[in-house]
């Protein structure tokens, strides 16, 4: 997933310019060797969703065109740090060789340094909110305890063939979820919405979330490795069973698919999973669960606002089953 739909918004894209130089500056220390190591990600690109769901939520109420404020800048700036700081140590745990098509920051620097960065990106997110008000701040440090929840969360069902789809959406809602309801409720309460409608916004980020991650992980089964910058299917060789893999091995397939998972997999084994999970229905089913999120992040919307940059949130959430579609295609 490459295009970001709210970028087609114009006075996004020159916003967006604004949080560039923001969080080159936010990660500036005294030291330019850590400066160095915590611009890495921030240089080597990424969508910037999050920033720019901060922005919608702040914009909500704002005549089109008009240039977000710098509170929203800040908080947008934040709540990437926090992202930022989870692929750090992410990729430390998968050992990951690179992230956003360069070298990862494990594989240039080795493990210590790469967690000491991504504490220090949480940290300098944390600086960042706490200047925002109190509100933002707590809400920042509850949404690193749920990533964190989200993870461990899923380490505890690594290579479990009886992993549940409950406990699947579970990991799913702490580790990609909340960050991106947290970033759209940040710009609600930075634009000074209703309650209301920053609980609605809210909701729209955690919707956007759930569709978000089940289409990555429909991706990580069908899309090429050219197109992921990783091998495909990458999830069954960790041990994460996803919920395309979940909903096959509750079909006539999953004995075949069974017997296949629950350990180490080789090349072979890998490929014939892969083509037991494409042949069967499990891809369809997680796409209709991803569509019914997308519908209700779009229903949440509905009493949000329809300035341009609220028409950019619905099209980037249509935008997300678009690519599962093309994806599956082939
Ligand atoms: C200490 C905050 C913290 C977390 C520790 C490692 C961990 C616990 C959580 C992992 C969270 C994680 C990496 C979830 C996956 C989220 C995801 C789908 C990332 C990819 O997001 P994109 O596609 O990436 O928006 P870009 O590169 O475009 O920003």
């Amino acid at each position: 997933m490459t295009a970001n739909p709210l970028l087609a918004v114009p006075v996004v894209a020159n916003d967006q310019i604004r949080v560039e130089e923001r969080l080159r500056s936010a990660v500036v220390t005294d030291d330019p060797y850590l400066t160095e190591i915590a611009a890495h990600l921030i240089t080597a690109g990424g969508k910037r969703s999050r920033p720019l769901f901060c922005l919608a939520g702040a914009g909500a109420d704002l005549p089109d065109g008009t240039p977000s404020s710098d509170t929203a800048l800040d908080g947008g700036v934040a709540v990437e740090l926090v992202h930022l700081g989870s692929l750090y140590h992410d990729d430390v745990m998968d050992e990951a060789d690179t992230r956003r098509q360069v070298e990862s920051v494990n594989a240039r620097w080795g493990n210590l340094k790469a967690i000491l960065a991504g504490d220090f990106l949480l940290a300098r997110a944390s600086e960042i909110a706490s200047t925002i008000s109190t509100e933002v701040a707590g809400l920042l440090a509850h949404t690193i305890t749920r990533l964190c929840e989200g993870q461990v969360t899923e380490l505890q069902s690594l290579h479990d063939v009886d992993r549940t789809e409950d406990q699947y959406e579970r990991s799913i809602a702490g580790k990609t979820a909340a960050l991106f309801a947290a970033s759209a409720r940040i710009g609600g309460l930075i634009g000074e919405l209703d309650s209301d409608r920053i609980d609605r916004l809210t909701q729209f980020g955690h919707d956007y979330g759930m569709a978000f991650q089940i289409v990555d992980d429909i991706l990580d089964l069908t899309a090429s490795e050219e197109l992921l910058g990783k091998p495909t299917g990458k999830d069954l060789v960790e041990g994460v069973y996803t919920l395309p893999v979940l909903y096959t091995l509750e079909t006539r397939a999953g004995d075949d698919l069974r017997d296949l998972l629950g350990g180490e997999l080789d090349a072979p084994a890998l490929d014939k999973a892969l083509s037991v999970v494409r042949s069967g229905p499990g891809l369809e089913a997680a796409l209709a669960l991803a569509k019914a999120y997308v519908l209700s992040a779009e229903e949440s919307l509905d009493q949000v606002g329809d300035n341009q940059l609220i028409t950019g949130l619905r099209g980037a959430a249509l935008y997300l089953i678009s690519s599962a579609e093309e994806a599956m295609r082939g």
